[in-house]
């Protein structure tokens, strides 16, 4: 039976995740096909580790799992080289940026199968139809090519039960990569656990990557399944907090209940993303319970105050700015901190209207922080994601943005920090606006530390938060250098864009 390598390419420069993608890849074909994991994030050179494997001649797969931006440093060259050096050997890719980017990536050459969302099915399917030279034409969540190079998408299959998936395989990435390796110190914990407990959103927000591949869809594992895994974790390797890394956790309160229930006794803190309208309608009683039993933050995508942008935004059309207010002064009350991401630069009719709505977006963030000023603000700039058919989408392209047409234009420093939403490369924002977003943020940061800056003590909080004072209170955020050469030698702020959340 021929072998399977199973890639995770390096994603963040620092802490290091359960790699979670090639990890539920690997419990689908587990028991059915040998197979290893190499972690670019564990390896000094993944490439010599999976040159040394290929070179056994016992591999006939190379599954990549790919997201975008510095993923794609290893995604891209490796799968190159490996179509190079062992032509017989099939590449396979999966994750976000596959999904979402799949015509670039077949136009490439090199990558020979794309699963487009989850592969709990579709690539043991296809790795089926390949040993045994039967057809893959039909299996749903494959995008192959057809002789003449066109790239075909097959159907989207419905959201399996993820209570009847087959359990992670932690004891065997374990062998590979000793699992405390992964479970690292965060504001939560010294040893915190990444977790992926549902599948898609039931949400069609039209800026956001997740809708393109799972349109509206989410199904989650139960309570106690992930508790289950959660104890597994905990009493063989010792994870003592956990980062719920869900699109959104927080869907369905009964089961976010019964979670909470069983988890009252374990001392563990937990965090996870959820939205603000549906977290809202949590009772009082299921947020205090949702304390008590670790819950220390969640993230929620807040985006803007402005109702007519958040309407064009798809928030599902209940989200407002006085709802985002006031939702911050309650989770004040159950002692949860709200970790609000914002969506700076959206696409407007004239420059003006551009710089208005940044400017509206500043003053609404400032409200938030004197309603509550324990909500952790994180900024983004707009970077579009292919939700075609959306209002959206339709307005950025008319406004002359087109995506890279080849695998090795997304590699350019430009697009590297489009993905990590600091350089949106979009012909409505000029430089001089995206200064002032990133200088209102060094600014914010400075005159509210946060929670999870672990580094700094009181003193040092003080006085950052004395010299940004004035700059803060006047909006005057030109050339904060004074700020920047403090966070050097103090801070090392949490970049969500390089750390991930
Ligand atoms: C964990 C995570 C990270 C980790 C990476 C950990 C790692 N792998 O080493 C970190 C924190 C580093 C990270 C970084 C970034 N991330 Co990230 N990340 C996630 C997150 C939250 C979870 C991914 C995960 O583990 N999912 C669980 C698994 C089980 O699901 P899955 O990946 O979809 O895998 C299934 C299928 O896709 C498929 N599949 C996946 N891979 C493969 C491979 C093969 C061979 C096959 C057959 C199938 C297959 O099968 C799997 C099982 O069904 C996702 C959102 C999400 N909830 O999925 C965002 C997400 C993927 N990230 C995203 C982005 C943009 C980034 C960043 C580039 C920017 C940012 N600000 O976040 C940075 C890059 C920074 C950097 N320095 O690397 C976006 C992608 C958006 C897009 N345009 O496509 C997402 C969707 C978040 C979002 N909603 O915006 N991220």
């Amino acid at each position: 039976m021929n072998k399977v390598l199973l890639f995770n390419p390096r994603s963040a420069n620092s802490k290091h995740r359960v790699p979670n993608s090639i990890l539920q890849v690997g419990a689908s074909i587990y028991g059915k096909y040998d197979f290893v994991f190499v972690d670019g994030n564990l390896e000094r050179d993944p490439w010599a580790v999976i040159e040394g494997y290929l070179r056994s001649g016992e591999f006939r797969y190379f599954g990549c799992t790919v997201m975008p931006g510095p993923q794609l440093r290893q995604a891209i060259p490796y799968t190159k080289r490996v179509r190079e050096q062992f032509p017989a050997v099939v590449n396979i890719w999966g994750g976000y940026f596959a999904s979402n980017q799949y015509p670039v990536v077949m136009q490439s050459g090199y990558v020979d199968f794309v699963i487009y969302g989850p592969g709990d099915k579709a690539f043991p399917a296809l790795l089926q139809a390949l040993e045994t030279g039967t057809p893959y034409e039909f299996i749903p969540n494959l995008i192959w090519k057809t002789p003449e190079g066109d790239a075909i998408k097959n159907s989207k299959e419905d959201l399996l039960d993820q209570d009847a998936l087959p359990p992670l395989p932690y004891d065997l990435l374990d062998r590979f990569y000793p699992l405390q390796r992964y479970l690292n110190p965060t504001f939560l914990g010294r040893r915190t656990l990444a977790y992926h407990s549902s599948m898609g959103c039931p949400f069609k927000c039209s800026f956001c990557a997740v809708v393109p591949i799972y349109e509206a869809r989410w199904r989650g594992k139960s309570a106690e399944h992930i508790y289950r895994d959660v104890r597994h974790i905990k009493t063989k390797w010792g994870a003592d907090s956990i980062e719920f890394h869900d699109n959104n956790f927080f869907v369905s309160e009964k089961r976010i209940r019964a979670f909470s229930e069983l988890m009252l006794g374990e001392n563990m803190l937990w965090w996870g993303e959820g939205r603000i309208d549906t977290v809202d309608q949590f009772s009082d009683d299921t947020l205090a319970l949702m304390r008590r039993a670790g819950c220390r933050m969640i993230f929620f995508g807040a985006e803007t105050g402005n109702d007519a942008l958040l309407k064009q935004m798809d928030k599902g059309g209940k989200q407002t700015g006085e709802q985002i207010q006031r939702f911050a002064a309650r989770m004040k009350r159950f002692d949860i901190i709200p970790e609000y991401s914002f969506v700076l630069g959206m696409p407007a009719d004239t420059p003006e209207q551009v710089w208005a709505q940044i400017e509206e977006d500043i003053d609404f963030i400032k409200k938030i922080k004197t309603i509550n000023p324990d909500t952790e603000i994180i900024i983004y700039v707009y970077s579009p994601v292919p939700t075609e058919g959306s209002e959206l989408y339709q307005r950025i392209i008319q406004a002359g943005f087109s995506f890279p047409t080849t695998l090795d234009e997304w590699l350019s420093p430009q697009w590297e920090s489009f993905d990590l939403r600091r350089n949106p490369l979009t012909p409505w924002l000029t430089p001089a606006m995206v200064s002032r977003i990133r200088n209102f943020e060094t600014v914010l940061n400075a005159h509210f530390p946060t929670v999870s800056d672990l580094k700094l003590n009181p003193f040092q909080r003080q006085v950052m938060r004395t010299i940004s004072g004035l700059r803060y209170r006047l909006n005057f955020f030109h050339f904060p250098y004074e700020l920047k050469v403090l966070q050097k030698f103090w801070l090392r702020y949490r970049q969500p864009e390089w750390e991930g959340m």
